[in-house]
């Protein structure tokens, strides 16, 4: 609300749009916290008190999104990494609605099961099409310099909303006694340089030369650059992705001999983090350039990715450049 006069278009939607994230993420917050009591209230698959399916936490959170913005009646249609296709809202008030919005709603929900902090990623853009009219494709295949706004919650030992609307960074934790997020986290900023570096490195061998000589670097002994760095890797992006924000850091997940383009979705994933990370102070590549100007051709796509303290990840594209040139 406070930035909301710096947009040449507010008229409130935009903040009402992520107060309605907001609560979805406290619906998604409260079942998540419950997770591990699932054989004692019903296991997935099962059926409820109120006669309905137990749902899994994934589905579950993919739908308390899409409800909260639908009924909020702020977007025209939402993506989402759990359904091959996307949802344009047909009602009178959503498509007179300006905004669309992308998101994974449940990140590293593998960890689940395992008692570690999982994510939700989000993305908004201003529609292409035009008001009025249903949600179509080009509505959501934007490059990331077109959002307009993008954030995460990260449910972890406190659940915090970090988000962007491209005048910095703000990341508010959840207050469980009032149920509000307060402002906790205020202009973020990430450290140029960082001592952690965050990669799968079972992978090592089958990712390019640059990115192995990379990460031979980062082990390194030199007192003067503070190396070795700690390998930290958790396994969950968001997780991941909050902590090198805060400390200084780089986390990557390059292509591989069997999956070129990585593992990680353009749309979901790394365009909404480099939206944040570049309004921190920070970058975020895909080796061989900004993850914000990748001209997306589908909702699925994965991209190679190379995202934090602005020093490190320069290092590495450099070292992916020096290997091309010597190809
Ligand atoms: P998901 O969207 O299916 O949860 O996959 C994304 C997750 C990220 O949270 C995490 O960083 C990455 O996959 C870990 O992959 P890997 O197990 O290959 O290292
Ligand atoms: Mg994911």
């Amino acid at each position: 609300m406070e930035r909301q006069g710096d947009f040449p278009y507010a008229s409130g939607d935009l903040s009402r749009l992520l107060s309605d994230i907001g609560i979805a993420a406290k619906i998604i917050n409260h079942k998540v916290n419950k997770a591990g009591l699932q054989d004692i209230l019903g296991a997935v698959g099962t059926t409820n008190i109120q006669g309905e399916t137990q749902m899994k936490l994934d589905v579950f959170a993919d739908n308390a999104l899409l409800n909260a913005v639908k009924w909020g009646g702020q977007v025209c249609g939402v993506g989402s990494e759990e359904n091959e296709k996307y949802t344009a809202f047909d009602s009178e008030v959503n498509r007179k609605s300006k905004y669309v919005m992308l998101f994974d709603p449940l990140d590293g929900s593998s960890n689940i099961d395992v008692n570690v902090s999982i994510g939700t990623i989000f993305s908004i853009f201003r529609r292409n099409s035009s008001v009025g009219d249903l949600a179509n494709i080009n509505d959501f295949l934007q490059p990331g310099d077109q959002q307009v706004a993008a954030g995460y919650v990260i449910y972890g030992s406190s659940t915090m909303l970090v988000y962007t609307t491209g005048h910095g960074v703000n990341g508010f934790t959840l207050e469980p006694s009032i149920g509000e997020f307060c402002l906790s986290h205020e202009n973020m900023k990430t450290p140029e340089d960082g001592k952690i570096y965050s990669i799968n490195e079972g992978n090592l061998l089958t990712c390019s030369e640059g990115v192995q000589t990379y990460v031979n670097w980062c082990k390194q002994t030199d007192k003067k650059t503070s190396r070795p760095y700690s390998g930290r890797y958790i396994g969950s992006l968001v997780a991941d992705f909050h902590r090198n924000l805060i400390k200084g850091g780089i986390y990557m997940y390059p292509g591989t001999t069997g999956a070129p383009s990585g593992k990680l979705r353009l749309m979901y994933e790394a365009n909404p983090l480099a939206f944040i990370v570049e309004q921190a102070g920070g970058k975020a590549s895909t080796g061989t350039g900004r993850i914000l100007e990748v001209k997306p051709k589908d909702l699925h796509q994965r991209v190679p990715l190379f995202i934090g303290s602005k020093n490190m990840v320069e290092r590495v594209e450099a070292l992916i450049a020096a290997e091309k040139a010597n190809a």
